[in-house]
């Protein structure tokens, strides 16, 4: 048997973005409004509005982002320089189906993104594409009330077809629903809005409403993944999810139940995803709760026979839960007497993201032994601000950053035996954040400039950790 020392020769090495953080142009060439033309700028630690419809005086970052809409070849020219093998993008939902319920597509829509695919290929660059990152077309949500209903299902699998039969020659590998589990507890309005189009009304049950949306978009991905197949057997199609694994605080075994439980409420995404049922614990949850989640057996057929290719995710952090009385914490409804607390072992973001590299080798473990599957690290970056200084960013600390987390990732391929497709940090380009709506939380290899307000040139100049990847993806991951 060939023992491996290195990543493998066809290591997909990349860059991540999704439309609606980097094209802008909102409203041309017959686009729709998505749930994200209707998010105002937030700031670190103040939450983004969401307004009923587009409101005159209100900033909405989106509209105009880094305009990578009219911009894409001076950027492709970039991202070719750096030497990426792929670009992870998404096709927003709304230039090919404005209002998401048309029969017919919107053929402007359809032509942008067949000369953005043309453009990346005769650079020699293969386009990764997500179907669905949090651009659900509005009217879906004024006309429907979101994924909690079912009619949305066909919608989403006709847009899905439409794209996958146009682009069958040029982007092999898909993701259906983006971070389809930030959701998870349906108790925070921005990801029930973003994952679901979802607001809810007094007195409903959030959980349970969250639960129907999650089994919706599941049986729409499902459908997704047997049409794609069919459309081109080629075709590697997967799920994506927000792993941020969850660690015991002490060794307490008390501590050790409520992190798994609270790591189930993000695996029963990938669980469905990958195995194609509902998890005992799943049904055991709802009928404890008296949940009357809608999954009839030809459903349950469906989510069977659709299961994913591979399991694309996004890493930036971990966290730690406790139920040790002493230890002070938020609380968490997924165990009696769990709290979240500050881990005292790993450092924080500025936004308070907890900065821990081992955890994507852990990450990558427990989910290739969980599922068996390749997976596909789609987002992992670091997200801070940047200063300008004689034309130049010395982004040191992103480096380090990017650095310990590929090494922890080698590690699980070369070491633990991990089955990875590829690594695409995320936000390769300045783009706007997508929980704050700034443009001061940078992740780029490129810098833009625009500020928090909309105030810039929207020039593009190469960061440190430009030249940096560069190095990393030309020696195969060899020179870090
Ligand atoms: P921003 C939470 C935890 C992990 C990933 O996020 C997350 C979130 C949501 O805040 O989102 C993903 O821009 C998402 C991207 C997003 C990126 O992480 O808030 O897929 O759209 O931009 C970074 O710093």
């Amino acid at each position: 048997m060939k023992v491996m020392k290195q990543l493998p020769e066809d290591f997909l090495w990349g860059g991540a973005v999704a439309a609606h953080q980097l094209e802008g142009a909102w409203n041309v060439a017959g686009k729709g409004v998505s749930i994200a033309d209707v998010m105002t700028a937030g700031s670190n630690g103040v939450d983004r509005k969401i307004t009923d419809g587009v409101v005159e005086g209100e900033y909405y970052p989106n509209h105009e982002a880094i305009d990578f809409y009219h911009r894409y070849k001076e950027d492709i020219q970039y991202f070719k320089e750096m030497g990426l093998k792929v670009f992870r993008t998404s096709i927003n939902w709304t230039r090919i189906f404005p209002d998401g319920d048309e029969t017919e597509p919107n053929e402007e829509g359809l032509k942008f993104y067949d000369d953005l695919f043309d453009e990346l290929l005769k650079n020699d660059i293969e386009p990764v594409i997500t179907l669905c990152h949090f651009e659900i077309p509005y009217a879906l949500y004024k006309k429907y009330g979101g994924f909690k209903n079912k009619k949305l299902i066909d919608f989403f699998v006709h847009y899905a077809e439409t794209v996958m039969n146009r682009y069958k020659d040029k982007v092999k590998y898909w993701m259906t629903f983006n971070e389809i589990n930030n959701q998870a507890d349906g108790q925070h309005t921005l990801h029930t809005w973003t994952n679901s189009a979802i607001k809810f009304n007094k007195g409903e049950n959030k959980e349970a409403i969250v639960f129907q949306a999650a089994i919706n978009e599941l049986i729409a991905s499902a459908r997704v993944v047997k049409v794609g197949h069919k459309i081109n057997p080629d075709f590697q199609i997967g799920c994506m999810m927000a792993y941020v694994p969850i660690y015991p605080y002490s060794s307490n075994p008390a501590d050790q139940m409520a992190a798994l439980k609270v790591m189930e409420r993000r695996f029963f995404y990938s669980d469905i995803h990958a195995r194609g049922k509902v998890p005992a614990y799943a049904k055991k949850d709802w009928q404890r709760k008296n949940y009357h989640i809608e999954l009839s057996s030809k459903e349950e057929r469906i989510l069977e026979e659709g299961t994913v290719d591979f399991i694309g995710f996004s890493y930036y952090m971990s966290g730690a839960v406790t139920t040790v009385p002493e230890v002070k914490g938020q609380e968490i409804l997924d165990f009696p007497n769990a709290k979240w607390v500050e881990n005292p072992y790993v450092n924080s973001s500025d936004w308070g993201w907890q900065i821990d590299p081992i955890g994507l080798r852990y990450t990558l473990n427990a989910v290739y032994e969980r599922y068996n599957l390749p997976l596909f690290i789609v987002e992992n970056g670091f997200g801070a601000y940047d200063k300008l200084e004689d034309n130049k960013i010395h982004d040191q600390y992103r480096i380090e950053y990017l650095k310990a987390h590929i090494e922890q990732m080698k590690l699980a391929v070369v070491e633990d035996g991990v089955e990875l497709l590829g690594y695409t940090p995320w936000g390769i380009i300045d783009i706007v954040s997508f929980g704050s709506g700034e443009m001061e939380k940078r992740y780029g290899f490129i810098h833009v400039d625009k500020d928090n307000y909309g105030k810039g040139t929207l020039r593009r100049r190469r960061k440190d950790s430009f030249y940096w990847y560069k190095r990393v993806i030309t020696s195969k991951g060899q020179e870090l």
